[in-house]
């Protein structure tokens, strides 16, 4: 399992004052301890201003370069604003996202030809996000063939079901892990990546759905989501989770984590160890 760390997304209000008042301080120490606790990928998004959206993703880029050394994944929606964020990274990007909206496959496919890019697809076209199944996988279908066709091969797509809120409708987890099923069979080499946090939007304690989501998910195929490394309940059930799928070799993930003390829980050890 690789995590992008999301942690870097201005619609977190401490992260868009940062990038409008250049703290590089705090945005560095955000990149450092999303990669400490695991993140081999760092999303960056400036995406709430969409006037200043350049100048600010380039800006993060920079900063992020100066602290750590993962790639990065550009999360916009905006072409040009990827295109100047694209000249800045130092590895190969994941540019998130492209869909099968015209608008995205006419500005992201040339930016995919000329650069050596990897790429989030996402399950929906210019109907919007569509609600069966079926119709994701429609969707899914028509944004690999415009990849294919500029040359872009499945291993380097990462298929997003996209996961919408289970509050809203009671069927978004199962619709979400259907299509990763059904993606899977249909296109082996793709990897399959979900944001984890939509599912668990208005309902409380997010973090113990997410876990469940999660968990579930990875079963269904998941091997990349789009994360927060910092919150430890996550990473303890992601840990255990690969354990039980029989991904973690020898439990080594697992067993270090243990000795490194990140399994403890807020309440110490419990009668179980
Ligand atoms: N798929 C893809 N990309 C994505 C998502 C996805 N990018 C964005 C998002 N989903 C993942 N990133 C975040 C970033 C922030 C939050 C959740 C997911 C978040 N922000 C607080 C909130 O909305 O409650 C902000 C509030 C605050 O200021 O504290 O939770 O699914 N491909």
């Amino acid at each position: 399992m690789k995590i992008i760390g999301e942690r870097i997304n201005d619609t977190w209000t401490r992260v868009k004052t940062a990038v409008s008042e250049r703290d590089a301080a705090f945005i560095q120490g955000l990149a450092q301890r999303q990669v400490e606790a695991g993140a081999h990928w760092l999303d960056v998004s400036a995406g709430t201003s969409s006037e200043r959206e350049s100048g600010d993703l380039v800006w993060l880029v920079q900063t992020v370069q100066e602290a750590v050394d993962v790639p990065l994944c550009l999360d916009s929606a905006n072409p040009p604003a990827l295109a100047a964020a694209i000249k800045q990274v130092r590895h190969t990007p994941l540019i998130n996202s492209i869909s099968g909206e015209q608008k995205r496959l006419d500005g992201i496919l040339p930016l995919l030809r000329d650069y050596d890019c990897e790429v989030i697809a996402l399950a929906m076209d210019d109907k919007g996000v569509p609600s069966s199944m079926e119709d994701r996988l429609t969707a899914i279908r028509h944004v690999l063939h415009e990849l294919h066709r500029a040359g872009v091969t499945d291993d380097r797509v990462y298929v997003d079901p996209l996961v919408m809120a289970i509050a809203a409708n009671i069927e978004s987890g199962r619709i979400a892990m259907d299509t990763m099923r059904a993606v899977r069979a249909e296109f082996p080499d793709v990897h399959l990546t979900s944001g984890l946090s939509n599912i668990s939007f208005g309902l409380p304690v997010r973090t113990l759905i997410n876990q469940a989501f999660l968990t579930l998910a990875l079963a269904a195929g998941l091997d990349t989501a789009i994360l927060d490394p910092l919150d430890r309940e996550l990473r303890k059930a992601l840990l255990a989770a690969e354990v039980v799928l029989g991904r973690d070799r020898y439990c080594l993930n697992y067993t270090r984590a243990y000795r490194a003390g990140l399994l403890n829980g807020p309440v110490g050890k419990t009668s179980h160890e």
